[in-house]
């Protein structure tokens, strides 16, 4: 695969995929964003692939959109081209996704680190979404997911003020699932999702469906959709080795069927 802002790679069951346009702080063009759907789609349909992890440079994950292409749209353009499409293809990705956040996550590159399932950080990374400074607002679930992740309050002194966190305020706020230094951000990252992809990955990709109901439904249709994911693991060779085993003392053997 020839990327030119991106880079990927595969080790066992992790697919590491790099956002790499260092001279702009990994900012998020058109072109990148492609490339990273297209990365995705790959690491999709490779079913020796169980977990992505997402991640940019030591100084940014990604310092937002590319504000050069962005001054150009016209309303116009946004309603001839859906831009939103190719940037959820992080959100609408199957398997587990982690991103690995070192240095700036802004505006869109806080966005896309949301859209992933887990956010490790570095102790240098800084979040924010600071649209308002350019006389517009986030478009990428930054005034959704991060309500959702922080709360309302934090949120909104995030959105409103355009401000940026500190990786210890991320942890406090819960935007973040673990904070470690720097040199040891690639180890922590790598010892997760090798620990996640040993698991059947069908029942993963059911795992992970269905913590993600808990955004669109309320507690009474959650639980049905859950129970009815639950209900379906027994459909599962996975399932039944994975009892088996427990009971039998024996790590499991999952042949992901
Ligand atoms: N876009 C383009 N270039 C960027 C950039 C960005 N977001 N961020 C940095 N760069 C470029 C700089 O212009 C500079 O380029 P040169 O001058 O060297 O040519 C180079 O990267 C290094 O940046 P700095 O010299 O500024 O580096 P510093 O360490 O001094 O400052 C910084 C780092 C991160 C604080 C600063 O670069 C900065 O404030 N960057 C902008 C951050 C920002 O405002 N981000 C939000 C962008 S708006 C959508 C989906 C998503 C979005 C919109 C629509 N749809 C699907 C519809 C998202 C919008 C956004 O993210």
């Amino acid at each position: 695969m020839n990327y030119k802002n991106i880079k990927y790679a595969e080790q066992n069951k992790v697919a590491i995929i790099q956002l790499h346009r260092p001279k702009f702080l990994n900012a998020l063009c058109d072109e990148l964003i492609e490339e990273l759907s297209n990365a995705l789609d790959y690491a999709n349909s490779n079913n020796d692939i169980h977990v992505v992890i997402l991640k940019g440079s030591e100084k940014a994950f990604a310092a937002g959109a590319d504000i050069s292409e962005m001054k150009n749209l016209t309303l116009l353009s946004h309603i001839k081209e859906d831009f939103i499409a190719k940037w959820e293809k992080i959100s609408t990705f199957k398997k587990p996704i982690i991103a690995s956040v070192a240095g700036y996550a802004l505006g869109g590159g806080c966005e896309i680190a949301m859209m992933c399932d887990i956010i490790i950080a570095a102790d240098n990374a800084k979040f924010g979404q600071p649209e308002i400074n350019l006389g517009t607002i986030p478009a990428a679930g930054g005034t959704q997911r991060l309500v959702k992740a922080v709360g309302k309050s934090k949120a909104m002194e995030l959105v409103l003020s355009g401000g940026i966190i500190d990786a210890k305020e991320a942890l406090d706020f819960g935007l973040i699932s673990k904070l470690v230094p720097l040199n040891d951000l690639d180890n922590q990252t790598a010892l997760l999702a090798n620990k996640i992809a040993k698991k059947s990955l069908p029942i993963l990709m059911l795992a992970k469906e269905a913590v993600l109901k808990s955004f669109e439904s309320n507690l009474k249709e959650g639980m049905v959709f859950e129970r009815k994911l639950f209900q379906s693991t027994f459909a599962l060779e996975d399932r039944k080795e994975g009892m088996e085993a427990f009971l039998n003392k024996r790590p499991p053997n999952f042949n992901n069927n």
